[in-house]
């Protein structure tokens, strides 16, 4: 047995769902950005990577704040295992580094969020393939996974990519029409394939994901202060958005992890697409026809017609105090 398959023989026991192995080398090579293993860190030679399945049942709860809630117990869980998995490592005399999971720096378009991009080191080792809207699917649970990535000094055999993507882009394109705040591209080049077009407008979906992060209370807060008239100070403090403000910094909720559209509607995923969609929460996300697909001049778009009714409000709560202090919607861009 190979310290590989010894490693992953642990990991699984421990509850890791898949995982892989890259070489931090060859993956330095391919990053086009700062998000580089060894701007991570330093002296690294592999990088383990491996996932975690959201529980189903709590993407089947129409409440966000047991969604998010259930999303961070999943994201423990990813510490845990990175902590074992790197104790693992040490105890067989290798030095091994936890990535922690969820490290942003909030100014995100001008600079790369995190350090390492978790996504592509998992599809470098072929656990899963990245989407049409930068989800990492993977076979099992398509992307209702939460990932993790333990660097280490020792040289570990890397796994190989998948063959064939699991998303086929643009003549799916679930993940487009859903989307709330309208992130994911709807529209792509007939002739090209998923690779050349997936991507997502980040600060649109930190909107929905992170509704309640640190991005929504600044834009309020700016608003606020720029507001060209009387504000109703009593409504504004004790508002919805407030409570929901304490709230995630209590318990994470809504904090991120605030949007599952995406991960709702993926058809991808062995094991849970189908037993989510007997619960009647999801029975009626995009059934049969609700996506629309036009092929002219050398384009493919997708249209959504629904059902599920708009639910785009649901995921802009930072409007409720827009809406209070009687300002206009906090522009997108
Ligand atoms: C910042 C962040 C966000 C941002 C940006 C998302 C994004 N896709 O980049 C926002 C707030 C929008 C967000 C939303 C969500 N997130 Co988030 N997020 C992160 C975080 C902390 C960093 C991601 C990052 O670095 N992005 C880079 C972006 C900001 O930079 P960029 O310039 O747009 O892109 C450049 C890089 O990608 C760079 N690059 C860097 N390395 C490499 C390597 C290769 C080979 C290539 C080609 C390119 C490349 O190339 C791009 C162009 O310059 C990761 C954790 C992690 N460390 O990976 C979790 C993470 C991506 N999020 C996650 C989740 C679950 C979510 C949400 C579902 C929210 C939720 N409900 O929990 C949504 C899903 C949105 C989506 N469709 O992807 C999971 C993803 C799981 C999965 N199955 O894919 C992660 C991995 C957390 C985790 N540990 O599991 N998130
Ligand atoms: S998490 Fe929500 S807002 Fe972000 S891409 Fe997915 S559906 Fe869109
Ligand atoms: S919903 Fe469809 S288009 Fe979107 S990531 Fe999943 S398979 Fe790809």
């Amino acid at each position: 047995m190979t310290i590989r398959d010894e490693l992953f023989a642990y990991a699984e026991d421990i509850g890791a769902d898949t995982i892989g192995v890259c070489s931090a080398e060859a993956f330095e090579a391919l990053v086009p950005n700062r998000q580089k293993p060894s701007t991570t860190v330093q002296n690294m030679k592999s990088m383990i990577v491996f996932a975690r399945h959201m529980l189903a049942g709590a993407l089947t709860h129409d409440s966000q704040p047991y969604q998010g809630m259930n999303s961070h117990l999943a994201a423990f869980e990813i510490d845990e295992l990175s902590h074992k998995i790197a104790r693992w490592l040490e105890d067989r005399g290798a030095l091994a580094v936890p990535v922690p999971n969820e490290a942003v720096f909030t100014d995100i378009d001008k600079k790369p969020a995190g350090s390492l991009d978790f996504k592509w080191v998992a599809e470098a080792a072929g656990i899963g393939t990245v989407g049409l809207d930068l989800n990492l699917l993977t076979p099992d649970h398509g992307p209702r996974v939460y990932l993790g990535v333990v660097m280490t000094d020792r040289k570990i055999e890397p796994t190989a990519p998948l063959e064939r993507d699991l998303c086929p882009g643009m003549s799916c394109g679930r993940c487009a029409v859903i989307c709330p705040t309208q992130a994911v591209p709807t529209e792509a080049p007939l002739a090209d394939g998923v690779r050349d077009y997936r991507y997502l407008q980040k600060k649109r979906c930190s909107f929905g994901a992170s509704r309640i992060g640190a991005r929504s209370l600044i834009m309020n807060l700016r608003a606020a202060a720029a507001a060209p008239h009387d504000i109703d100070t009593d409504a504004a403090i004790d508002s919805l958005y407030v409570r929901d403000f304490w709230q995630s910094l209590n318990s994470k909720a809504g904090a991120f992890a605030a949007c599952f559209e995406c991960w709702y509607i993926c058809p991808i995923g062995k094991k849970d697409f189908k037993p989510m969609y007997r619960a009647p929460t999801r029975k009626n996300d995009l059934p049969k026809g609700s996506v629309e697909h036009i092929k002219e001049d050398g384009v493919h778009r997708v249209i959504h017609r629904g059902p599920p009714e708009e639910r785009r409000h649901e995921y802009e709560r930072d409007r409720e105090l827009a809406n209070i202090l009687n300002i206009d919607a906090i522009p997108r861009q």
